[in-house]
């Protein structure tokens, strides 16, 4: 029987899982999936089989390549910034292991269908690594090419499969990964909250307010990092993943939308919610990260290359996007949530 030709999307029941895969579906893909965990059923309902397993190790890797015809991967699976840190081992076993097993299966795939399979890799800003806050400062919008010197774990990860992904598309011998990598900087969504990022504290505090919860922030006030909503950074994989290959002039693209300081981040919050109490008290190690990242992207390649544009600046995505959507997921629709 001829095998299915499907789209692999490991780490499927993270945050930007949850987001891309009914945007996948919507396009027809048929999914299939693999993560350490079931998925939660509202992603589950798009997908055609789940995989359970271990992304560093090769068993449901093996039987995904048995059984299906797989033409696209969205790797989406690893530990963010923090818990790298905390576990530096795992996270190299995980980031970088997995990402091998990936681009191992996309050549497989490739050389058993004829034709390049196609990979995203959803990498980071955490590549980056400033030394010191006047080099933040006068580099604040950052190429690809600078300042690649990452202070954590993550970030050397991330790196390094950056460049194993050029590597297989480019220059190996069969050149059939078709390999795709945006740098991302901290997502908000209104729907999920991150876990083990170091740029959570964004996304936490706004979920904090509209369940009037106290919110102690573990980065100082102005502390400033790129940010995006979670709908552009999905609509920039897809069109990223959509784009003619001919049109690509490098494998790994900023994208990028706003970036304000974590006390901007605090009085759009305060806005939207009167009685959030934000306090701040920075943790060090999450602080030092931060610190290191830079305090916006350039991203003109992705907009000329494959027309990037973000929907939602600040304040679109506060007023359009986040609010409305955290006020709807806790309930408040009586104008006094929060308060
Ligand atoms: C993290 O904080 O680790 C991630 C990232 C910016 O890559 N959100």
């Amino acid at each position: 029987m001829p095998r299915k030709p499907v789209t692999l999307v490991t780490g499927a029941g993270g945050e930007i899982g949850h987001a891309l895969i009914p945007r996948l579906a919507a396009a027809s893909h048929t999914i299939i999936t693999l993560d350490l965990k079931p998925l939660p059923a509202d992603t589950a309902a798009f997908v055609h089989r789940q995989y359970t397993g271990d992304i560093s190790a090769t068993e449901a890797i093996g039987e995904i390549a048995n059984t299906y015809k797989v033409r696209e991967i969205f790797h989406l699976a690893a530990l963010l910034s923090t818990s790298s840190e905390r576990s530096p081992a795992l996270a190299h076993k995980v980031n970088v292991g997995g990402t091998l097993n990936m681009l191992d299966l996309a050549n497989e795939q490739a050389a058993s269908q004829g034709e390049r399979v196609k990979m995203l890799f959803p990498s980071t800003i955490a590549v980056y690594g400033l030394p010191d806050r006047k080099t933040k400062n006068e580099f604040a919008r950052i190429k690809e090419h600078q300042w690649q010197q990452p202070t954590t774990m993550y970030g050397c990860n991330k790196l390094y499969c950056e460049h194993l992904g050029r590597y297989m598309a480019r220059y190996s011998a069969t050149k059939a990964v078709d390999f795709r990598c945006v740098r991302l900087p901290g997502l908000i969504s209104a729907d999920t909250l991150p876990t083990g990022g170091t740029s959570d504290f964004g996304p936490e505090m706004l979920h904090a307010a509209a369940q009037g919860k106290p919110y102690e922030c573990f980065v100082a006030e102005d502390t400033r990092i790129p940010f995006m909503a979670m709908p552009d950074a999905v609509d920039g994989i897809l069109r990223l993943m959509a784009a003619d290959a001919a049109t690509l002039t490098q494998t790994s693209y900023n994208i990028g939308a706003f970036n304000p300081s974590a006390a901007e981040f605090a009085q759009m919050v305060l806005a939207a919610f009167p009685s959030a109490q934000i306090t701040y008290k920075p943790n060090p190690l999450r602080q030092a990260i931060c610190d290191a990242w830079p305090a916006d992207v350039d991203d003109a390649p992705a907009r000329s290359d494959f027309g990037h544009y973000p929907a939602y600046d600040l304040r679109r995505a506060f007023d359009d996007y986040l609010v409305p959507a955290v006020r709807r997921r806790y309930g408040l629709d009586t104008g006094n949530a929060g308060r």
